[in-house]
């Protein structure tokens, strides 16, 4: 079966996060991905928090599956003549290195156009183009920090807080995905080729667009009334942290299930839907709230949310987060057991989904990494080993047309 993106051919100059999460997908769904890395170094990602030693690390081989490897020094004279060849061959030139590299290397966006007009060039800076912070070199928080996550995440009475979640990096790559696809579907009209630029402060905050909604109704009102602030706290003029609120119109919390003292996520997120008032009420056995006017309405309730909260807990102090969302599936309130991390790799759903893979590894032997996010009806994505450092050189430059003794030669000048 040939797989979507089969015969695009991409140059990935990624490293570290951002950039590889973008060039793994596109692997996943065919692309040939050719991960360009500096002799005897590669990606600085294979060597950071190993834990098997002289195997690359989980945080490389996690994000780098289904590519193949050249390794290649690009500020030599002879690398330099290698990447000008595949750029005429290839599609696409994925990179996110720090402002001014490529061009400092001698590929200008200008350059790149000349050797192949139809060149896609994708990259990740942390700021956008003409951002008073465009020179400035960026890692996952602090984009979580620039992009607004920070400001509006942990509790009112703590500093602000990042997520685990990688807002600034793989979110990122996936917006940049996005780009490049559309950019793919634009050249199939017009032949001609484009550069896509995402920014990492830009995509954190295309993620936090309802924390800007709150700050323009904050400006208007001076208060916010789904926030546990309201109506008993105070609120200053910017969006505060929310705890564990939910964002939109449904007021959620964290709540405590049986076994929380020892267990740090014996816990549920449980939704109060407001048309499921009802039904709440009912799993929560308390059917006199039903039509009671000071619950009955999601304004009612709001003064007192955190007092039903609590009386939920009451109820769900007898019951594991697995037994407490099984019966409240049954009254179809939106709610969820917290996850660790530990339940979610031996997740039988997540194995079954493919969303969780294991792959084998020539060094690292066998590890679990997630698959494909997104599930297809006629692809089926299977995720194999991240290569090794320069794997593929051989194979890559004899593509390119390279005869064994020019590419020996290239071996002895170091370039490759
Ligand atoms: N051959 C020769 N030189 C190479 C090379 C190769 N194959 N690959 C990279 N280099 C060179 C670059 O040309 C650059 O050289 P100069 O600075 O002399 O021009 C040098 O390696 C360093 O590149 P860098 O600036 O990208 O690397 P860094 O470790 O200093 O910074 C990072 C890392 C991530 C902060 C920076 O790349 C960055 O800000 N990237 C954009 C934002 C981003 O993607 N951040 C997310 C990272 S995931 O958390």
């Amino acid at each position: 079966m040939t797989k979507p993106l089969e015969g695009i051919k991409i140059i990935d100059f990624t490293h570290v996060q951002a950039g590889p999460a973008c060039t793994q997908l596109l692997a996943w769904f065919g692309a040939d991905v050719i991960k360009v890395e500096r002799p005897g170094a590669g990606d600085v990602t294979r060597s950071q928090l190993r834990h098997v030693k002289d195997a690359d690390a989980l945080y490389f081989t996690m994000l780098n599956s289904n590519k193949r490897s050249l390794t290649l020094d690009t500020k030599t004279p002879q690398g330099k003549e290698v990447l000008t060849k595949l750029i005429k061959e290839s599609d696409v030139m994925v990179e996110n290195f720090g402002p001014g590299a490529l061009d400092r290397m001698g590929f200008t966006w200008q350059y790149i156009q000349e050797l192949n007009p139809g060149m896609i060039l994708a990259s990740v800076k942390g700021f956008s183009d003409g951002h008073h912070y465009e020179d400035l070199k960026v890692y996952e928080n602090v984009a979580q920090c620039a992009g607004g996550a920070a400001s509006t995440t942990g509790f009112w009475d703590g500093p602000p807080t990042v997520s685990a979640a990688a807002l600034g990096d793989s979110n990122t790559g996936m917006h940049l995905a996005i780009g490049i696809l559309t950019a793919l579907h634009q050249k199939n009209r017009t032949g001609k080729g484009q550069k896509v630029a995402v920014s990492m402060q830009d995509s954190v905050l295309n993620l936090c667009r309802v924390k800007l909604r709150d700050q323009q109704r904050l400006d208007a009102l001076g208060y916010l009334e789904e926030y546990p602030q309201y109506p008993h706290g105070e609120f200053s003029d910017v969006v505060p942290r929310g705890g564990n609120a939910g964002g939109g119109g449904q007021p959620g919390w964290v709540l405590k299930c049986k076994g929380w003292e020892t267990d740090p996520n014996a816990y549920i997120y449980f939704t109060i839907q407001g048309h499921a008032w009802a039904p709440i009420c009912k799993a929560l056995g308390k059917p006199e709230w039903i039509d009671d006017p000071a619950y009955n309405t999601a304004e009612a309730r709001q003064d007192k949310i955190f007092d039903i909260f609590a009386f939920i807990e009451s109820w769900l102090a007898d019951k594991t987060k697995f037994e407490a969302v099984d019966i409240l599936r049954k009254f179809d309130i939106p709610c969820a057991p917290v996850l660790s991390m530990k339940e979610i790799a031996n997740d039988p759903s997540l194995r079954k989904s493919g969303t969780v893979v294991e792959v084998d590894h020539p060094k690292l032997g066998k590890y679990l990494t997630v698959g494909s996010p997104i599930k297809f009806s006629d692809l089926t994505v299977e995720v194999t080993a991240s290569p090794l450092l320069g794997q593929h050189t051989n194979e890559v430059l004899a593509d390119l047309g390279y005869s064994q003794e020019e590419i020996a030669a290239l071996h002895d000048a170091k370039a490759v």
